[in-house]
């Protein structure tokens, strides 16, 4: 059983934490980016955001939650930039309850002046439905956060109304295309492989792609073929905690 006090203390408690996930780019094998995915550590198990971030959007509990997050994301990004251990793109998903508020743009600015990250190595993850509710407000506040450098991922990409049209429009650095596209290219006839065109509508639209949820060497080979320009799956590799990052840099380069 969890509660929203169990939630609402798990921070107090520091048992919050996140792992970290690559995406690898085509061209070289090498890691452009991590995405920062939430867990709560309870005493007895580990508790993963299917079972949670709901709550926590119902609750208001997110807007603290998703503070703890992307503090925690901009000084991982900060301290591997110091190191000098390559400086991939760190990424957070953001739920559309922290964008809405009035104070966004202003809580983007603090954060990134209180961790001394460069804005260009952290990005937000937000998917199609984000935009499309309150649609303009909410473009300028990505069009602004995007001017002091943060990147803006269109995640979960073809779920949800298809704004290919749009994307020219959208303050938008890169697409995720949604697993489900990824598994399609298991198809022996090839019928159902539209993940080629929508590769190439966001190119011409000057937006690179990530292909999610990559398992096997036979979708890779497509996606290499169709000019993906980045791959994320546990092919490479599962999300991995904090610590492992580094190991998971020197493996994958
Ligand atoms: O890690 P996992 O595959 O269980 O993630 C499941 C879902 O939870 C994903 O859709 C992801 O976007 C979401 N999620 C993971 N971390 C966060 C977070 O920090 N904030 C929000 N709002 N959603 C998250
Ligand atoms: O909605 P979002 O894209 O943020 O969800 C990310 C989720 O997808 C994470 O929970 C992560 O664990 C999961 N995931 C990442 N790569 C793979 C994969 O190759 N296969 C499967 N089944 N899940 C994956
Ligand atoms: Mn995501
Ligand atoms: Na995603």
């Amino acid at each position: 059983m969890m509660t929203e006090r169990d939630l609402r203390e798990a921070i107090p408690n520091g048992e919050l934490r996140l792992s970290y996930q690559p995406f690898i780019e085509t061209a070289t094998g090498r890691v452009s980016g991590l995405e920062a995915l939430l867990r709560w550590q309870r005493p007895d198990r580990i508790v993963m955001p299917g079972e949670f971030v709901k709550i926590a959007e119902e609750t208001g509990l997110i807007v603290p939650i998703g503070d703890w997050v992307f503090r925690n994301a901009c000084s991982f990004a900060a301290a591997m930039r110091r190191q000098g251990a390559g400086h991939p793109v760190v990424s957070v998903n953001l739920s559309v309850v922290q964008l809405i508020r009035g104070d966004f743009v202003d809580w983007v600015r603090e954060v990134i002046g209180a961790t001394g990250v460069d804005p260009r190595d952290v990005a937000f993850e937000i998917t199609e439905s984000v935009l499309m509710d309150n649609f303009e407000a909410n473009i300028d506040k990505l069009a602004e956060i995007r001017r002091f450098g943060v990147r803006i991922y269109l995640d979960d990409f073809g779920t949800g109304y298809s704004s290919l049209k749009y994307l020219r429009q959208l303050p938008v650095d890169i697409i995720k295309i949604d697993k489900s596209f990824v598994d399609d290219l298991n198809d022996i006839d090839g019928q159902r492989e539209i993940i080629g065109s929508i590769i190439s509508l966001a190119h011409r639209a000057r937006l690179q792609v990530v292909a999610e949820g990559v398992e096997t060497e036979g979708q890779l080979a497509k996606l290499i073929k169709y000019k993906c320009d980045f791959v994320q799956g546990f092919y490479y590799s599962r999300p991995v905690a904090q610590q492992d990052v580094p190991g998971l840099l020197l493996r994958l380069g």
